[in-house]
């Protein structure tokens, strides 16, 4: 009798003990997104920084050279339902974002995020502060001599000085206009902005 009483106070006590890790076990919690600019256009290898206000954590963020999207994978032992996260991008803030009881049983959210389009001076391609023959030989690469090698990539700022001719694309077109504007007077740089 007394065996057997204590067998299912062992039995029980094995249930209470291997139930406790199971209640305690986190679950993925995912954030992730796009990152575009004003104009829809995707914004490349943002950087990014989510930090649980609650906690004073901020998550780890996964980013790519050659895309757009971004992704956080925390925990629920991390992230509760009423934390606050808040999201900066490119060095601005952004939105901050309240995790709702249905997130946290869904295992994470999705939120795209704008960064502001930054503009400067029309012209100044390579963001020196001056329009020069620096811009046309930058811009010359960019257009016809090395398209795509990063040494000459163009942020979307820059793109936006470079497109002098304001027709939404950059071509031989603004490298002609510019490299008057630079050499001539009588010429006159019609950017967008
Ligand atoms: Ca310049």
């Amino acid at each position: 009798m007394n065996i057997k009483i204590g067998g299912v106070f062992l039995a029980l006590l094995i249930l209470v003990v291997s139930a406790v890790p199971v209640m305690a076990q986190s679950t993925p919690f995912l954030i992730n997104g796009w990152v575009t600019d004003s104009n829809q256009n995707p914004v490349n290898n943002p950087s990014i920084v989510i930090t649980n206000t609650n906690t004073g954590e901020d998550l780890v963020i996964k980013t790519d050279p050659d895309s757009n999207y971004y992704h956080a994978l925390s925990t629920s032992y991390n992230v509760s339902a009423g934390d606050i996260l808040n999201f900066s991008v490119n060095g601005d803030d952004a939105p901050d974002h309240t995790v709702s009881e249905a997130e946290i049983s869904k295992g994470g959210f999705e939120l795209n995020l704008t960064v502001e389009q930054t503009t400067g001076l029309c012209g100044d391609v390579t963001g020196n502060g001056v329009v020069d023959t620096g811009d046309v030989i930058l811009l010359s690469n960019f257009v016809g001599y090395y398209p795509g090698m990063p040494q000459y990539a163009l942020n979307s700022t820059q793109q936006l000085a470079g497109d002098v001719t304001g027709n939404g694309v950059i071509d031989t077109g603004d490298v002609i206009l510019l490299s008057n504007f630079v050499g001539y007077s009588g010429y006159t740089l019609n950017c967008t902005y």
